[in-house]
């Protein structure tokens, strides 16, 4: 019912950032293949980071799926967002999703709109600011339905932003939008900050959640922090949720260990689950 994932940055500026992998694709791919998940999740600088084709042939040989990207690097590289108070770096912010999605889309994986989505600040309201983001939501959720893929758009906690920070206004967007093809991310890190119940909390968020970034509270790998587990997965059973529960987190103690650690807390999971 569910699907694992693993996370692989190759973006040099997120360094100290919640991914597993780092740097190197082809060793990330080995590595998450030999440790039996069934996915990576990728967060890349940009579209040509890897070319399509050695995405394909890596995917393959591994026997990986291409579980989402990240778009992220266009806040963390050219500090663009979907509600810059400039019109033309929202207008660059929404080519550079569309590029990811036409980098993602071709391995049937969603892009995630996280840190693209900003804040509002400085003489734009929280209204304005919303009102863009909306904008940029059904011009890219419309544009995803090329390649029969959500987009995936998450809630972050109060430090990263301030325009959604729970799944319950999250749900409130999507209900706003005109697109029906937008979907949440739960990153259950920023749940545990800013959620009172986790699963009551997924439970609410119901059809919305297209996506799980599996992380324990100390953004730690699963099981080295103190989110209950088995009431997160029961509530993810109770939604009907058959995603990926992907891992992004810290590289603690490094890489190898926070993958294992989190295999073998999904694979417990799971397990007991069914
Ligand atoms: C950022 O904190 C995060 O959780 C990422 O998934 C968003 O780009
Ligand atoms: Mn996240």
């Amino acid at each position: 019912m569910f699907r694992s994932a693993v996370t692989v940055s190759l973006v040099s500026e997120a360094k100290g950032g919640p991914f597993v992998f780092w740097d190197d694709l082809p060793a990330a791919c080995h590595q998450a293949a030999e440790l039996g998940f069934d996915a990576i999740e990728l967060f890349a600088p940009g579209p040509n980071a890897v070319s399509q084709g050695d995405l394909a042939a890596l995917l393959k040989a591994h026997q990986l799926q291409l579980a989402a990207v990240g778009t992220g690097a266009g806040w963390v590289k050219h500090k663009l967002s979907l509600t810059s108070p400039e019109a033309s770096l929202r207008a660059e912010a929404r080519e550079f999703i569309r590029s990811m999605i036409d980098f993602g889309g071709p391995h049937g994986a969603p892009a995630i709109i996280g840190s693209m989505q900003g804040r509002w600040s400085d003489g734009v309201t929280r209204e304005q600011a919303i009102n863009w983001l909306r904008e940029g939501l059904n011009d890219l959720g419309a544009y995803a339905q090329r390649y029969q893929l959500p987009l995936i758009y998450e809630p972050l906690n109060r430090y990263e932003t301030n325009l959604v920070n729970t799944v319950a206004v999250g749900v409130e967007l999507m209900n706003s939008l005109q697109t029906e093809n937008v979907r949440l991310l739960a990153d259950l890190f920023h749940m545990n900050i800013e959620e009172s119940d986790l699963a009551a909390a997924l439970v609410q968020g119901g059809k919305w959640i297209g996506h799980i970034h599996f992380v324990d509270s100390n953004r730690r790998p699963a099981g080295f922090g103190h989110i209950d587990y088995p009431r997160v997965v029961a509530a993810l059973k109770a939604i009907d949720y058959a995603g990926y529960l992907s891992a992004e987190a810290l590289a603690w103690p490094d890489s190898r260990a926070a993958a294992e650690q989190t295999i073998k807390q999904y694979q417990k999971l799971v397990q007991v689950d069914n």
